[in-house]
């Protein structure tokens, strides 16, 4: 096996130049020779789109800052051309490319469909195109090919949380450009965590002066943590948030806030606590795992989150707002008069049926603003709210049993898509969290399964990989646990179902290495542990 993988990566540049694609195109045909791009060569925005130019012009100075080169953006040419056109008989997240020996087209059903038109050329040049500084002496090349490509699911997406870890506004662009190169688009950004709330909300001002920063950072320490004093913490202005979304929105990505509620809550109870049940006096909490103490149903709580929620749809165009929903302990609410009274008045049965009261009222919020709830899938307990999307975690069965309710879904299960897992041998590994999730067993998952008819497939809108940040408090470290398993993602959000072939990826992903190393991508090398 060693000595076979060692082979491919020798050969690697030689047998994949003209198919190092990921994800991998619906259809890719290699023609003969290539075009190499000269001193005349030009950059034709065929319409006079705006979105059409941006997209030309984007490639225009990514040549001209990583070549000698300085290609003229032009309404028409003849030849020596990359051309970029909308063609509406193709689906608006379609493309296509076609490049011969003397120029390259890119058409897109839509913008959008040209800009994934544009991210397969940058993967189609040598992997200087990607380089931050110009490199000279090397002559940019496009092999002659045909591709037809266009996205299994309409929904792709990367979670970061940077509630356990806040990371640098930077480090956030840095990650959309990388989600972008592998067609995500979608970036769920987990805001608010038991161990910190991260996002400037305007009539809440204790939320990021209290609630930002707990008594020390948890670098390496699970529990039994020695305490040096020193806080750690910080948040994201309303207008770094602006700028995020605005820099997403430029490469096609949607940003899905998530604000917790009702458990993971602690840093805003810390903030305000006459939310808890028990009135605190609360800590932003400084362990890990799950905090007993919650939002209490009150009306106070409502108000306060729906003020939240409302700053926060100011800040985010999404349609989706996820509001977590995930591991909520009841034992404040077991105990709280007030929670066993209102679950006699409004019927509601125990503690589930509260949880799901809770969401449910928060469901119609969102829904009578003109947006759309997303929950974990512990939101399906006590009853699943009517307007819900279940992000399928714990497994995949909350996932198969929301699609089964008639309910849209986005899979994302620990067992398959939890990047903080370990992907080698814990011994050779930097610290996680535990688990055992190499690249293979990302690649395997398959969100189709026998268990759903071809209807409730229907329901599943995509899948998502998740970046829990327990023990990665560096943007290296993120990186390290991203890639290349976050490829494997891609490839199944984007690529026909049954097309899949693992040795043939591994192939692609070593191909992809030096483009990472290009982008300052600190990737894992993990898998050459595992193969022996
Ligand atoms: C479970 S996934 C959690 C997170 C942790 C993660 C660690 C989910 C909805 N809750 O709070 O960070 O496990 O892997």
């Amino acid at each position: 096996m060693r000595l076979r993988v060692v082979l491919l990566f020798l050969l690697t540049p030689f047998v994949l130049f003209a198919q190092n694609l990921i994800p991998k195109p619906v259809s890719f045909e290699k023609g003969e020779g290539a075009f190499r791009l000269n001193s005349s060569t030009v950059v034709w925005a065929e319409t006079a789109s705006e979105e059409v130019k941006t997209i030309a012009e984007s490639l225009r100075l990514r040549i001209a800052s990583t070549t000698h080169l300085n290609p003229e953006l032009v309404k028409v040419a003849r030849r020596n051309f990359i051309s970029f056109s909308i063609n509406t008989d193709l689906a608006a997240d379609a493309y296509t490319i076609h490049v011969d020996n003397e120029k390259a087209e890119l058409k897109g059903g839509s913008g959008r469909g040209l800009f994934y038109a544009y991210q397969t050329l940058l993967q189609l040049f040598q992997d200087q195109i990607y380089n931050s500084e110009a490199s000279y002496g090397f002559r940019l090349t496009l092999p002659a090919c045909d591709i037809f490509d266009q996205p299994r699911f309409g929904y792709r997406g990367s979670m970061l949380d940077v509630g356990r870890h806040i990371m640098p506004v930077s480090f956030i662009k840095k990650y959309i450009d990388l989600l972008a190169m592998y067609k995500f688009n979608q970036f769920h950004w987990h805001l608010t965590e038991d161990q910190g709330w991260r996002i400037e909300i305007k009539k809440y001002p204790k939320l990021t002066e209290v609630g930002a920063y707990r008594k020390e950072s948890m670098v390496g320490h699970y529990s039994d943590q020695k305490f040096d004093g020193k806080q750690y913490g910080g948040f994201y202005t309303q207008e770094e948030v602006k700028e995020i979304v605005a820099y997403a929105a430029s490469k096609y990505i949607n940003v899905i806030p998530e604000i917790e509620m009702p458990g993971h809550a602690q840093a805003a109870l810390a903030s305000y606590p006459e939310l808890g049940c028990t009135g605190g006096p609360y800590e932003v909490r400084t362990l890990w795992g799950v905090s007993e103490n919650v939002y209490c149903p009150y009306e106070t709580t409502f108000t306060f989150l729906q003020d939240v929620l409302t700053e926060v749809m100011e800040l985010f165009p999404s349609e989706y707002i996820h509001i977590g929903g995930d591991e909520c302990p009841k034992d404040t609410w077991e105990d709280s008069e007030f929670c066993q009274n209102l679950i006699k008045t409004e019927g509601l049965g125990d503690e589930h049926g509260l949880q799901s009261y809770f969401i449910s009222r928060i469901d119609s919020f969102l829904t009578s603003r003109g947006r759309r709830l997303i929950g974990w899938d512990e939101i399906l307990e006590g009853g699943l709210s009517p307007n819900a999307t279940v992000m399928s975690w714990r497994g995949t069965e909350g996932g198969i049993e929301a699609a089964r309710q008639n309910h849209d879904v986005i899979m994302s299960p620990n067992s398959y898509y939890y990047l903080d897992y370990y992907q080698g041998d814990p011994a050779t590994e930097p610290l996680a969290i535990g688990g055992n999730l190499p690249l293979e067993k990302v690649y395997s998952y398959e969100p189709f399964t026998d268990e759903l008819t071809d209807e409730q497939k229907e329901y599943i809108l995509g899948v998502q990989g998740n970046l829990w940040t327990e023990y990665i408090s560096t943007p290296e470290k993120a990186e390290y646990m991203l890639f290349p398993r976050l490829l494997a993602v891609a490839e199944t959000g984007w690529s026909p179902q049954g097309e899949k072939d693992y040795e043939n990826f591994v192939s692609r992903v070593q191909g992809h290495f030096g483009k990472l190393l290009m982008r300052n991508v600190n990737f894992s090398r993990s898998i050459w542990n595992l193969e022996s």
